[in-house]
Order: structure tokens, then sequence, then C-alpha cells
């Protein structure tokens, strides 16, 4: 069998495809093989003395564990120096991070969770990287806060890394999305489905219900109807699904369908949902909509936000098209009422 790797691939959408310069396939090959050092040191755990807290906590105030650091380190570290980029910035950073002058420098900006699902890393359970890549518009400037601040339709590349029972690279540069699966013995990142798919319909929810009480009308309503089955106004039984990993939560809809939310609430007013605009919502959203499902606020559509803040969060209702578009039409509804 012949076998395509990510660097066949990649090569392939900049000489054919023409949907990437060689600096952006440089760089998304930088990406990859630090998410392969992450998948080692993810895969020693306790071997290696890399579970529990680091001691130390994020610009978010949330306490970073040992491998939170380590993956934000590895990132970084790989990315710095290459010449493709001119500024990084990561969750677990409070400031951007400008490319120092003893490197060259280049005209993308990459954004990073260098490891979503934190409270899953102790335990054993699916956990992940998110990055997007941006091109920096304002060109003569130094690099700032402010060159990150595009909206999601400014995305050149987005991916993400499942570290599970297998480690998997998801990647669209606008030409579908793809899927690659770490080859642990060769080293390699190997091209394992092409053009993923997401149903439009599904009979499978995902979202953390325990928030319930806090929820706006349109997403109490939505749930309602769906926890009421059969004989509710749906018609049918759905199925739930929350994993508390978005990288799993996301793949599993892009394997199979279904919605994933974590809308905005009511605990903390000044916070709009709990997931991160720039490089939680935005990657995932530009992924979704590529695999022909749909990413919304609630009441716009997530690509089209217009980010305020590096660190912004942003309520997410995002999969298989007809269920986002439906809890889209309850906030519609549930505005003009
Ligand atoms: P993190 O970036 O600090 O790991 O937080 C993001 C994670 C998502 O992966 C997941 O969907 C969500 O938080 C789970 O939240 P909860 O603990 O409320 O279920
Ligand atoms: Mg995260």
């Amino acid at each position: 069998m012949r076998r395509t790797t990510l660097t066949q691939f990649l090569v392939e959408q900049q000489r054919s495809a023409r949907a990437i310069k060689p600096e952006l396939r440089l760089l998304i090959e930088v990406v990859a093989r630090a998410c392969k050092a992450i998948a080692v040191n993810v895969g020693k755990g306790a071997l290696a003395n890399l579970l529990g807290n680091a001691g130390t906590d994020n610009v978010q105030g949330e306490a970073q564990k040992k491998l939170d650091v380590i993956s934000n380190e590895i990132l970084m570290e790989a990315n710095e120096w290459g010449g493709h980029l001119a500024g990084m910035a990561s969750e677990e950073m409070e400031t951007i991070h400008e490319i120092p002058n003893r490197y060259p420098k280049g005209e993308y900006l990459l954004l990073f969770d260098p490891l979503d699902g934190s409270s899953n890393i102790d335990v054993n359970v699916s956990i992940g990287t998110i990055f997007s890549v941006l091109k920096k518009t304002d060109e003569l400037g130094p690099v700032s806060e402010r060159s990150f601040l595009l909206p999601g339709t400014a995305q050149v590349a987005a991916g993400y890394a499942v570290y599970g029972p297998t480690t998997l690279l998801v990647l669209t540069v606008g030409t579908g999305v793809h899927c690659f699966t770490l080859d642990r013995e060769m080293g390699s990142w190997v091209l394992t489905q092409s053009n993923l798919k997401i149903p439009e319909d599904t009979s499978e929810f995902a979202i953390n219900m325990s928030n319930m009480r806090h929820w706006e009308p349109p997403v109490r309503r939505y749930i309602d109807e769906l926890l009421a089955g059969r004989e509710g106004p749906r018609g049918k039984d759905f199925n739930m699904r929350w994993v508390a990993s978005m990288v799993a939560d996301v793949h599993r809809i892009l394997t199979r369908g279904g919605i994933f939310m974590y809308p905005r609430d009511k605990r903390e007013p000044d916070k709009p949902g709990k997931l991160r605009l720039m490089y939680e919502a935005n990657p995932m959203s530009f992924i979704i909509e590529q695999a022909g499902g749909a990413s919304t606020t609630g009441l716009e559509r997530i690509l089209d936000v217009r980010p305020g803040k590096l660190h912004e969060r942003i309520s997410v209702i995002l999969g298989s098209r007809n269920e986002v578009e439906r809890v889209a039409a309850y906030h519609a509804e549930s505005r003009r009422s």
C-alpha cells in the first residue's frame, strides 16, 4: 500500500493545488514535529514524573499542569528560529511573543493551546494541541497584540493533534480537512483520511450538563427538546457524550457527526463562555466549516467575530449543520420575543 506522508501531502498542496506557500508548508511541518515531541512527553506520564501541577497559574488564573508548561515550551522552541513567523501567542502566555531579532522573521502568526483538556491530563484521557495560523497584515510595523486580532476568516491554516489511543493530526489549509495518524515506529505522520465530511444531521450532543442552571433560554429549550426524546417535539432519542477535551469531542463529531456546545452562561457576566476565541474556537470553527459543518456563538458565525483581545472567551456551538442552525434559530427567535 502506498502511504502519503504529511510532507508529501503538503508539497502536493503547495505545487499542484497552490493552496499554500513554501513558508507555510515548512511552518506546518515544524508544528507537526512539535506535536510529536509533545506526544512523547504525554506518553511518558508518571514514568518521567510529568503528571500533576507545575505550581504556577496562567493568565486565565488556571493552575498550570507540568505538561501544559512543557508543551508550551516545545512549541515555542520549535517555532522560534525557523524564519517563517513574526510572532506567537499561547493560552499559557499572558502576552504575545515576538520573534527575537537574532532570528530571521517571517509573515505568519501562530496561535496555540499547547495542551487542551488540562483536566484530563492526570486521568489518562485524550488531550490535544490546537493551533491557528494567521498572516500578518500590518506588514511594516512591528508585531503587537493588535496584529493578532483578526477574525477567524483570516486563518490560512488550522489544526489539532489528539493524544489518544492513537496520535492524530487533523489539518486544514482551506482545501478540506485531512487526518494523519502518527506511525510511532517510523516517526512519521501518515495520511489516513482525506476530505472528512460531517453528516448534516445527528442524534448525538455534547455539553456539560452540570451548567444547565446557568444557561440562557434558547440553549435550555434546545437541550430540553433533545432530552424529551421520541416522546418530545423532535420525535427521536438523542445520545450524549462529553469527554471534556474539546479536541476529542470535536474529533468524534468530525468522524460521525454531532453537536458540541460550550454556550455563554450567566455564571460570570464578563466571561462570555469558557472557551477562547483565538486558539480554540477559531481553529476548530475553520476545520468544522471546511468539513461541511457549521459554527456559531448562537448569534453570529464564529469566524466573523472581530476579536477585541487575545485571550477573549466566546460561546461555541458547532458541528452537524442542521442542528447548529436550529440552535441559532432558537437564539434569533428568543431575541425577537
Ligand atoms: P483548557 O484549555 O484549560 O483545557 O480548557 C478547555 C477545555 C475544553 O477542552 C473542554 O471542552 C472544556 O474545557 C471542558 O470544560 P468543563 O471542565 O467545564 O467540562
Ligand atoms: Mg484549551
